[in-house]
């Protein structure tokens, strides 16, 4: 059986988000997101990018629909702009924005592909930032209603609910590092965020449940397998520990184990009291699940510095990433299939669930050859390696259900602007012209010798 062989369950799939790929950013009563705000900011984006068209995907479904159909797609993975359901983050729903994605779902439904919703992906309303964003208690009562809206509308039709995608992304690099929306520097307010993030995704658990008997609810965490130096010093040692709970240990303990990883509030007192931490909170945010999402691109390497390093992550003063090994994709990111396994098989252990990888791939300065085609064989490569790796990890017994590619269109990578190129799915941005790329084909061949 080749390695790239897998169970005849495995769904096979390819996602993207709503301010990545959907543009029409002021059409049909959508109101402005904190992406909105931040990309319009002087030096936040490369480029002055914005995702004010992006690949116009909000005009162009039925065109898009073709290109999963011709991947040999089984699942789309997409999320919902919160800012065109609630333009104002609470209160009056907007039924054009919930027809948007309602039109959406059928459409797939009819093409045999199956909906996985995210409910959010990092573009939250601007009203609710003006209201303090996630460092807000209510952000948790914010995020269940708005969710009973959603899942209210399309839960007769799809199953498959994430509440968060990558919750570090929408905390620690947003209020500690500053490089996503709100832009914040404040180790203290990224723990707050973190938490307060984890509790709407509890508090929106149950009322998936409500609104959809059949849900499947999950949340995608984007995990890092933190690799210690050759030789490690005790310090270093100390270093993978902090980093690994900067990471990993702050999603995994509290949604999984009741309980922040061990030493995480002590090494982040001089931070903040953490008096964001209610009693009962952790029962709420530990609400049990029936699959997690993984998504993961690459390891990162760290030892101790004896001097500050400029990390911001909370804990992390003294901790320094150090470079990683090549080769490295376009983004600078380790190529290294075996740590992808190994923080896939972790992830499975630490939940207790069945995974689902919903995010994984690889950025190339794709372009488009005399013979109007996109030869991406570095993509292949790097596909083929990280698909072995999950292949390997079925065979060692863990519960791995199926594999999104990241991502199905070249789009807006945030910060990076429209600079980096992720898609199966080649966009040119001035015609919005789509290529599939030979990777979009190559996973279609995968895909389609499946069964
Ligand atoms: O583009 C992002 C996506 O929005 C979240 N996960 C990582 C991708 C590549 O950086």
């Amino acid at each position: 059986m080749s390695e790239l062989t897998f169970p005849t369950s495995f769904l096979w799939g390819a996602a993207t988000a709503s301010y990545q790929i959907e543009g029409a950013a002021t059409e049909d009563g959508r109101g402005p997101s904190i992406w909105d705000t931040f990309s319009r900011t002087p030096g936040k984006v490369l480029g002055g990018d914005t995702g004010d068209v992006a690949c116009d995907h909000y005009h162009r479904v039925p065109e898009d629909l073709v290109l999963m159909k011709e991947l040999g797609l089984q699942a789309y993975r997409f999320s919902i702009a919160w800012p065109r359901i609630m333009p104002e983050g609470t209160g009056a729903v907007n039924q054009a924005g919930i027809d948007f994605y309602s039109r959406l779902v059928d459409q797939l439904l009819a093409g045999g592909i199956r909906p996985f919703v995210t409910l959010y992906h990092w573009d939250l309303p601007q009203a609710l930032d003006d209201r303090g964003g996630w460092l807000n208690r209510d952000s948790a009562d914010w995020f269940a209603d708005y969710t009973a809206a959603v899942v209210g509308a399309l839960g007769d039709r799809v199953t498959n609910w994430t509440t968060l995608n990558e919750p570090w992304c929408s905390s620690l690099l947003s209020y500690a590092v500053g490089a996503h929306a709100p832009g914040h520097h404040d180790g203290g307010e990224a723990m707050a965020a973190a938490h307060h993030l984890m509790l709407a995704h509890g508090r929106a658990v149950p009322v998936i449940r409500e609104h959809c008997a059949d849900a499947e609810v999950s949340i995608t965490l984007n995990p890092s397998q933190i690799l210690a130096p050759e030789d490690p010093t005790e310090a270093d040692l100390d270093a993978v520990r902090r980093a690994d709970n900067a990471y990993n240990g702050l999603f995994f303990g509290p949604i999984f184990h009741a309980a922040y990883p061990e030493g995480m509030l002590e090494d982040t007192a001089h931070l903040t009291d953490h008096s964001y931490i209610h009693d009962g909170d952790l029962e709420v945010i530990s609400a049990p699940l029936d699959n997690l999402g993984v998504n993961n691109y690459f390891p990162i390497r760290v030892r101790w510095s004896e001097t500050p390093t400029g990390n911001a992550l909370p804990g992390c003063e003294q901790v320094e990433e150090t470079t990683p090994r090549t080769p490295v994709t376009d983004m600078g990111w380790e190529i290294n299939a075996g740590a992808h396994k190994q923080i896939v098989q972790r992830s499975a252990v630490e939940s207790g669930l069945p995974v689902y990888i919903t995010e994984n791939g690889s950025a190339w300065p794709d372009e488009v050859a005399p013979d109007g085609a996109v030869h991406d064989t570095s993509r292949i490569d790097y596909l083929r390696s990280h698909l072995a790796a999950v292949r390997e990890a079925i065979d060692e017994g863990t519960d791995v259900r199926g594999y999104f590619a990241w991502s199905l269109l070249d789009n807006f990578e945030w910060a990076f602007g429209y600079s980096k190129r992720f898609g199966l799915v080649y966009v040119d941005y001035e015609t919005q012209q789509r290529i599939v790329k030979d990777s979009g084909r190559e996973y279609a061949a995968i895909i389609g010798s499946q069964h």
